[in-house]
């Protein structure tokens, strides 16, 4: 592998089979309809070496990844306290390095088995899911239907939602705001677990009572249009589709929308609990899936406990997919330190 694709590797915090290839490929295949023709090896060394070209634009050949700023000048994240990005405004909790029980004993079979999980570094969670503002402020696009800037990003696909997270890094490591060792990622799946749970072991972070979630999240209640039948009729959060990041009560870490409103891609391949390690887990190295998590406007109260999830292909883009971001280590640390 070269030093570069493993470079860029790093940096998005991603295995090679879980990234950028899958990606290319789409979009190699969407650019000209002829590439269907090729064979898979051709198409593999062409998704290659779109993927180095990559790397060398992203992160400049032979210059350093980061622009050393005074450290007096800059105000950046610190171990223990909350980041607000310069700017955008994106807000990120501070979070301490634990342990919890992920999954569920009585929760549907691919929550189980419940298995005690171990984050050994402290990173930061985004207070909120990623708004539309932000989004279009960094990336100049936005692929949202329910239109307004304090709305979380919908209708993105895992992909997408990456590649924000990427330029966010790499805007950032530009102005010297990114910890050695850190960078702008999906959550995997045991990370947004452990902060939707936030020390909890109930259904939902404020406990087990369904009926009280439309004080905490925007789920299909009895305001929802659609007529789905699993639609809670007895309760009303007040939005029919989605709703204005932060409009409900945070967890007790402070973060909100962890249940429901959109529903929230994480780093990891869909895959059986049983297969993983427990300290600092993201998952299988491939897979066709990608994790959502935390229910959305369209779920049932039960869609959106803390231990649920799903799995999408990530080129997918329905109309209550979100994120939001983790600062975070790299999952593959570089060899020779940052
Ligand atoms: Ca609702
Ligand atoms: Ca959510």
């Amino acid at each position: 592998m070269s030093s570069q694709y493993s470079k860029l590797i790093n940096y998005l915090g991603a295995s090679p089979r879980g990234i950028d290839f899958p990606k290319m490929k789409h979009r190699y295949v969407r650019a000209g309809q002829q590439n269907r023709e090729l064979n898979p090896l051709v198409r593999l060394k062409l998704g290659t070496a779109i993927l180095l070209v990559t790397a060398s634009l992203a992160l400049g050949t032979g210059e350093r990844e980061s622009v050393r700023l005074d450290d007096q000048e800059v105000a950046k994240p610190e171990i223990g306290k909350a980041w607000t990005v310069p700017g955008l405004e994106i807000e990120f909790v501070s979070i301490e390095p634990g342990e919890f029980l992920m999954g569920s004993f009585d929760g549907e079979l691919d929550e189980q088995p419940p298995r005690t999980v171990i984050l050994s570094q402290p990173f930061w969670i985004g207070k909120h899911e990623i708004a539309q503002g932000p989004f279009e402020a960094l990336m100049r696009r936005n692929t949202s239907k329910f239109r307004d800037p304090e709305y979380p990003m919908d209708s993105i696909s895992w992909y997408l939602a990456t590649e924000f997270c990427f330029v966010l890094t790499r805007q950032e490591r530009k102005a010297g705001r990114i910890p050695p060792g850190y960078c702008y990622r999906l959550p995997t799946e045991a990370e947004w677990e452990y902060c939707c749970r936030a020390g909890t072991t109930s259904r939902y972070s404020f406990g087990n009572a369904d009926d009280l979630l439309h004080r905490f999240g925007n789920y299909c209640d009895a305001t929802n249009s659609s007529h789905l039948p699993w639609i809670d009729r007895s309760h009303s959060d007040g939005f029919d589709r989605t709703a204005p990041i932060g409009s409900f009560n945070a967890n007790p870490w402070g973060i909100y929308d962890m249940h429901g409103n959109v529903w929230e891609w994480c780093f990891d391949f869909f895959y059986a609990y049983n297969k993983i390690e427990t300290t600092n887990p993201f998952g299988v190295l491939s897979g066709v899936k990608k994790v959502l998590r935390g229910g959305s406007w369209y779920h049932a109260a039960i869609g959106c406990s803390s231990s649920n999830r799903d799995g999408v292909a990530p080129e997918e883009r329905d109309v209550d997919f979100g994120f939001r971001a983790v600062l975070a280590q790299h999952l593959i640390r570089k060899s020779g330190g940052d």
